[in-house]
């Protein structure tokens, strides 16, 4: 069960990489951002109180790119991740660049406020 609000944009990789490795996520319909992260019983899981937040059989999981790259896991990892250790590497590089260095640009490219160009710098 994924505890995060339905526009999250945190959210999107984790339900792309569920789509793709046809794994079934269901983010909590009634999930709200400020009140659901705040509840004693969502601290336990993640002290940290942000969402998105992934309660699995083993425990909970939180950080965005942690959620997508277990939910890419989750029915082995050749479906997503490739069949060997230079292949895995290759798609991490990609993951990796996207993070550090595209999203950044995202304000610029899509022409963004000084305020979108903060919370996007800050991104993930
Ligand atoms: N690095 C974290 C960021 C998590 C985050 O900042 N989540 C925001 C929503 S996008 C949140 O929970 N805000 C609510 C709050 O801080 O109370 C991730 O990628 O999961």
């Amino acid at each position: 069960m994924l505890h995060a609000g339905n526009n999250n944009k945190n959210v999107f990789k984790a339900l792309i990489a569920a789509e793709y490795a046809g794994v079934e996520v269901n983010p909590i319909e009634s999930f709200e951002v400020g009140v659901s992260n705040k509840t004693l019983k969502f601290l336990k899981m993640n002290p940290m109180g942000k969402a998105p937040m992934l309660k699995t059989p083993e425990g909970p999981i939180f950080e965005s790119n942690a959620i997508a790259r277990f939910v890419a896991h989750l029915k082995g990892n050749d479906i997503l991740y490739g069949t060997s250790l230079f292949e895995y590497e290759r798609i991490e590089q990609w993951i990796d660049f996207v993070i550090l260095h595209l999203l950044k640009l995202m304000p610029t490219l899509v022409g963004g406020s000084t305020l979108d160009w903060v919370s996007w710098s800050t991104f993930p």
